[in-house]
């Protein structure tokens, strides 16, 4: 259609899931109710100069005690489903052994609340809270971690997988691996690189063995998926060779790290390569790809901004401007040749770009290399400057104009032939930013930290619109 006639928008598919999304560090709380230990990102939080302010996700948003009413909340806002993770120290302390029966009741009493609403629940079993014990036994550059994760997840499959249908086993690999073992600016802030190739792979062998958990306890109907956080990648100069190798690089560690294997069964050659001064990818044993390359029902996006590079003078030193936190660690390992660049455009409080062609990219990207295979937008979201004016309401235009554009590129994706069945708008509420800590807000949903009221911006008004619609309103409309 002619793109400057304004048309009717077109209605979502009917099925399509109008959710939200929240983590169990960012928002629970309770950390030291039920038995439940310390997980990596106690630990970091609790080590000075680790978080904005010395924020810690002690209280946060006290969910663990509020979740009947946040879940009302959801319903009256009309939302249709909800992502939540599963806190793993709360259900196995130690990340052995048998579960606490009490850590399990919470999230099978959450679960029946969203059920009773109508709302669809979606369980992320890893949203980086290791239990503390396995980061002491070595954490994730470690194999045995992706054992013990099965075992997490088959405990969780048996608790849930009766009333959950839609299961993900990590949530962005990519910085449990990159930010928490190179660049450390996430738990449990370590700073190896060669490390960090090590933790991805266990992680995406924690996605396999954890599958196979998951399926070998759970009806046969539940869809496993996971959600990475794949950069859309764009050269600087999109003609010059040496900026389109230094794009495929990041691709590489960004995606191919995990497309190729989850996807594919082999990691990218390119990328054996170019990491090949840290480490001689021996860690990858005999069936190991076979294990991770298995039938997913599903892919999970998240996706906030782009990535935009160009290749470097590895010798010119200095701090590199990639958006990823402040460390003078790199979370993209051997990469001296690729600098980072600030996309143009509008930025949120994070200093991201507002760019809604890359959601669309990524998802076309996604289409055409896994045909067939439905997938979920389960993270897209901003922060902003959010304050509630004189009589209390909370007026946030720039996130309405944000997920209209992302909504619309979805819109647009799924017209052209992408299978998306879903959108979690991050986050339900503000939450713990994890080393940002509660001064960034990405709630559609405003909470004061003193009170722990909770107040529905603009956006969240305009969201539950949309969702009870099928169709999105106009960004002024509210
Ligand atoms: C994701 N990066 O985090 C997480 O899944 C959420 O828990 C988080 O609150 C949200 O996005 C907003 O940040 C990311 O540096 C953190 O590239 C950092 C990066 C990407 C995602």
């Amino acid at each position: 259609s002619d793109s400057a006639t304004p048309v009717t928008p077109a209605a979502f598919p009917p099925a399509f899931l109008w959710g939200s999304a929240t983590s169990a560090y960012q928002i629970e709380g309770a950390v030291q109710e039920d038995g439940r230990t310390p997980s990596i990102w106690d630990t970091f939080s609790h080590t000075p100069g680790k978080t904005a302010g010395g924020d810690t996700g002690d209280i946060a948003n006290d969910h663990y005690h509020r979740y009947r009413d946040d879940v009302a909340m959801m319903a009256e806002l009309g939302l249709g489903a909800y992502r939540f993770s599963v806190s793993w120290p709360r259900v196995q302390p130690t990340g052995r052994g048998p579960a606490v029966q009490r850590g399990l009741d919470f999230y099978r009493k959450l679960v029946d609340e969203l059920l009773e609403h109508g709302i669809k629940p979606a369980v992320t079993l890893y949203h980086w809270d290791l239990p503390q014990e396995l980061e002491d036994a070595g954490g994730w550059p470690e194999r045995d971690t992706a054992y013990r994760f099965a075992e997490y997840a088959q405990i969780v499959g048996e608790a849930l997988g009766d009333r959950v249908e839609h299961w993900i086993t990590l949530n962005e690999p990519w910085c449990s691996a990159f930010l928490g073992y190179a660049s450390g600016v996430h738990a449990p802030g370590r700073t190896d690189p060669a490390a960090s190739l090590r933790a991805a792979h266990h992680l995406n062998l924690a996605h396999g063995l954890g599958t196979k958990a998951l399926r070998s306890v759970m009806p046969a109907r539940n869809s496993v998926a996971l959600s990475l956080n794949t950069s859309v990648v764009r050269p600087l100069s999109p003609e010059d060779p040496a900026d389109l190798a230094a794009a495929r690089k990041i691709d590489d560690l960004s995606g191919g790290i995990f497309h190729g294997p989850i996807l594919h069964g082999a990691y990218p050659k390119t990328l054996m390569e170019a990491t090949s001064s840290l480490t001689d990818w021996s860690f990858v044993q005999d069936g190991d790809l076979e294990l991770i390359h298995q039938p997913l029902d599903a892919l999970g996006l998240n996706y906030y901004t782009p990535t935009l590079v160009s290749a470097a003078d590895p010798e010119a030193k200095g701090p590199r401007a990639d958006g990823h936190g402040e460390s003078e660690h790199s979370p993209w390992p051997a990469t001296e040749d690729v600098a980072f660049h600030q996309s143009p455009g509008e930025q949120t409080a994070m200093g991201w770009s507002v760019d809604p062609t890359g959601l669309y990219d990524l998802i076309m990207r996604c289409t055409r290399e896994a045909p067939g295979l439905p997938l979920y937008i389960t993270e897209n979201g901003a922060a902003f400057d959010d304050k509630p004016g004189a009589d209390g309401a909370v007026h946030d235009p720039e996130r309405v104009a944000y997920l209209h554009g992302h909504l619309s590129a979805v819109r647009r994706a799924i017209t052209d032939g992408a299978d998306v069945r879903g959108y979690y708008l991050w986050s339900l509420m503000d939450n713990f930013e994890w080393a940002y800590g509660y001064e960034k807000r990405f709630g559609a949903v405003y909470v004061d930290y003193t009170t722990q009221q909770r107040t529905p911006k603009s956006s969240a008004l305009w969201y539950g619109r949309a969702a009870r619609s099928g169709v999105l309103p106009e960004p002024d409309g509210i």
